[in-house]
């Protein structure tokens, strides 16, 4: 299956939302002259939505049956062996597994696991007000009854993120995605990882290292490139990183490469002046490609708790975030922050990591995800 990347064929490339001028430009994507008729895309909203092969198509729930469709099932013990160690998935089992009585008391540990766990008191009270009715209607029989209702529910929270990345440019151009977010995250490890999948998928990958603050990031970013064997576009002394990351976009264009990825330095939401860089960085990368950056991903580290929230509310604003990725599930990661993070803003979570391997970074299925916290059948985790 292709997660990552897929060459569009011609007949279905998009039009110029913007013209550019043909000059140096050696595109590798063909028919960038498309009818405007075909147009799937309106000019204002350049990132193409149109998911990968066998994902589902945009506005498509995602099932909530008591089966649900899996995107990838062969990744389903991968990713319950990752997320065992998820508070939210061991207060779950916790408090599940024993077959409890289902009454009140039974409710009100699930709203302290699920508090606990980072969900935010919005998410959990949306769930647990929910359930106290149902309760009251005697719609469940037992409390396994429950857990598959909840297990139905969660999916549904979290299935308006899924809204894989298409990396498609909507001119042929290379296709420009700018990561940021605050320090040690995961931007830099993510930006290597997802080079490496692109690459290994066929796709003509670029790193420009934006974060010039420390040349340690630099460097960072240069074994990635040359583990991949993927060029890496940095400045020595001091850079500006708006000016690495316009001289990347150009010579992208020139290059013909697919896509382009920018790397930035970590950031507090706090930090006005910083913050303000991100705007410039915007500007100039536009002033090469009208309609990039096609991505904004913003890198949410899943430790972080409620914190997230308004990481990706200042982000957001001065960045323009197109899209998440959530680091760090894995290992004692609370997990709740994608419910919160869905309830906040809806903004498509493309990718999460659930380790530190490169098949630890995945595209993002909340029927997994939900799989690997809450198993259909509690105590057969399979790992
Ligand atoms: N356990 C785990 N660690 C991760 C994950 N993603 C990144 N890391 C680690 O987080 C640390 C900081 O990553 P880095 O990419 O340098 O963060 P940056 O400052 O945002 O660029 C590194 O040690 C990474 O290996 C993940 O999904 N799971
Ligand atoms: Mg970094």
């Amino acid at each position: 299956m292709i997660w990552f990347w897929k060459r569009k064929p011609a007949a279905t490339a998009e039009p110029a939302a913007t013209p550019t001028p043909s000059g140096s430009d050696a595109s590798v994507l063909p028919a960038v002259e498309a009818p405007v008729e075909a147009a799937v895309e309106p000019a204002a909203a350049p990132v193409a939505p149109s998911p990968p092969v066998g994902a589902p198509a945009p506005g498509v729930p995602t099932p909530t049956t008591e089966t649900p469709s899996i995107e990838d099932a062969e990744a389903l013990p991968r990713w319950r062996e990752r997320l065992r160690g998820n508070a939210l998935g061991r207060g779950l089992a916790a408090l599940f597994s024993g077959n409890p009585k289902l009454d009140a008391a039974l409710l009100d540990e699930l709203e302290t696991v699920l508090l606990t766990a980072d969900v935010g008191v919005a998410a959990t009270d949306a769930l647990v007000e929910d359930f106290r009715r149902r309760i009251a209607a005697r719609e469940f029989a037992d409390a396994a009854a429950l857990t598959r209702a909840l297990r139905r529910e969660m999916v549904e929270m979290l299935a308006p993120l899924t809204k894989p990345l298409d990396f498609t440019s909507p001119h042929g151009g290379p296709f420009v995605l700018m990561v940021v977010g605050v320090n040690g995250v995961g931007k830099t490890t993510t930006i290597g990882k997802l080079a490496q999948h692109l690459k290994r998928e066929g796709a003509k990958v670029m790193l420009a290292a934006g974060d010039t603050f420390r040349a340690a990031a630099v460097e960072q970013l240069r074994v990635w490139g040359e583990r991949n064997d993927v060029p890496v576009l940095a400045q020595t002394g001091g850079a500006d990183s708006a000016s690495v990351i316009f001289d990347a976009v150009s010579a992208a264009r020139a290059r013909g490469v697919d896509v382009l990825i920018a790397d930035t330095a970590g950031r507090l939401h706090t930090q006005a002046g910083l913050m303000d860089e991100l705007g410039k960085i915007r500007r100039v990368i536009a002033k090469v490609d009208p309609t990039a950056p096609h991505e904004v991903l913003q890198v949410i580290d899943g430790t972080t708790g409620q914190n997230a929230i308004s990481q990706v509310r200042q982000f957001r604003e001065v960045a323009g975030v197109t899209g998440l990725v959530v680091t760090k599930l894995d290992g004692s990661a609370k997990g709740g922050v994608l419910f919160a993070l869905a309830r906040e803003f809806g903004l498509p979570v493309r990718f999460v990591g659930i380790g530190e391997s490169l098949e630890d970074l995945r595209p993002f299925d909340p029927v997994a995800f939900v799989e690997g916290l809450l198993p259909e059948r509690l105590g057969a985790s399979g790992a």
